[in-house]
């Protein structure tokens, strides 16, 4: 079944220098790229990206966050990528994240680190279509 998933590069990838690493590792999967833009959110984009978490008391310092600095948005394609993006991606926080995955290496344990977990993945078929539609209207 092949599929797309909205990913995002957070500005701690950028700011680290780990676009280049984590494309890799996506390109090494043998997903597509199907777009990938460097860009800067803005707040309202990710009120909508982030509608579901609205309320929660991390959702504004995650905001803030989203907003420090640029971001890659990309769309990936391949069989079942929703669900191997997150795998590849590993759990939330850093901290628990398995080795081999990109939090599990990359992540750092520190500081505000289940913030800072250096990339965002759609989570089903249905988050994907809305989340692509909201960085990328018009795919
Ligand atoms: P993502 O949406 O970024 O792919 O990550 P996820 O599904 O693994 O995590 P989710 O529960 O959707 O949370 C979205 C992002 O919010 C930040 N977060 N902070 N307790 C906290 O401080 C907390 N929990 C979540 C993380 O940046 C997480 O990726
Ligand atoms: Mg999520």
């Amino acid at each position: 079944m092949t599929q797309r998933t909205l990913v995002l590069l957070k500005p701690d990838a950028v700011r680290r220098g780990q676009v280049g690493e984590i494309v890799r590792r996506i390109e090494a999967k043998g997903y597509s790229l199907v777009a990938l833009d460097l860009r800067t959110a803005t707040p309202e984009l990710l009120a909508e990206h982030y509608a579901e978490h609205e309320g929660k008391p991390f959702y504004q310092p995650l905001v803030d966050f989203m907003l420090s600095g640029p971001v890659v948005a990309i769309v990936l394609e391949g069989e079942r990528c929703i669900e191997g993006f997150r795998s590849l991606a590993g759990a939330t926080d850093p901290t628990v994240a398995a080795p081999g995955t990109i939090r599990g290496d990359l992540g750092r344990d520190w500081g505000l680190a289940v913030q800072q977990n250096l990339v965002h993945g759609s989570d089903s078929e249905e988050s994907a279509a809305r989340e692509i539609g909201i960085w990328f209207p018009g795919l």
